[in-house]
């Protein structure tokens, strides 16, 4: 069997951007870094990294779009916490982020990935965002490497 897949390594020039909600900005914070941090290390130019701030997670899906429709980016990493405990919209705006990030990315053909917290508690989105689950923010980085890498093996 062949099997075609992408590696955790740079593609040259690969523009990345993360589009990042403000609110929750304690644990949002968190997984911007954990995503700046994951790509410089598998050897991103900082440079080639470009951050946009939305107020919410029910922006982001707005923001994703432009930013895919701009040609700017080879790959978006869509950050956010959507806390079930904080809101009695949770399933709204949470509904909102993970629904319309992926039309964006489906309307666009523009690689998006998800790191979109969505959790009962404040204490389980820290435990995610570089606490003792790991950093969903880095895991979305990573999977946008390796979907950039993929691309180039498929030949699109
Ligand atoms: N936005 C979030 O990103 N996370 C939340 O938990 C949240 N809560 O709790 O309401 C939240 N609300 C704001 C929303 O995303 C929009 O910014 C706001 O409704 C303005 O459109």
């Amino acid at each position: 069997m062949k099997t075609l897949e992408g590696f955790l390594i740079a593609s040259p020039g690969a523009r990345f951007v993360l589009v990042a909600a403000r609110f929750n900005e304690m644990i949002v914070g968190r997984l911007i870094e954990g995503a700046h941090d994951a790509l410089v290390r598998h050897g991103v130019s900082t440079d080639d990294i470009t951050l946009v701030r939305v107020p919410g997670a029910w922006e982001l899906s707005w923001a994703v779009r432009k930013v895919a429709e701009s040609g700017k980016a080879d790959a978006i990493v869509a950050l956010g916490a959507v806390v079930r405990g904080a809101t009695p919209h949770f399933d709204y705006v949470a509904g909102e982020a993970a629904s319309g990030v992926s039309a964006a990315s489906a309307a666009t053909g523009v690689i998006v990935t998800n790191g979109v917290l969505t959790t009962d508690t404040f204490e389980q989105a820290i435990d995610r965002a570089g606490g003792k689950v790991g950093n969903k923010g880095a895991d979305a980085a990573l999977a946008a490497l390796e979907l950039v890498s993929l691309r180039a093996v498929l030949g699109s």
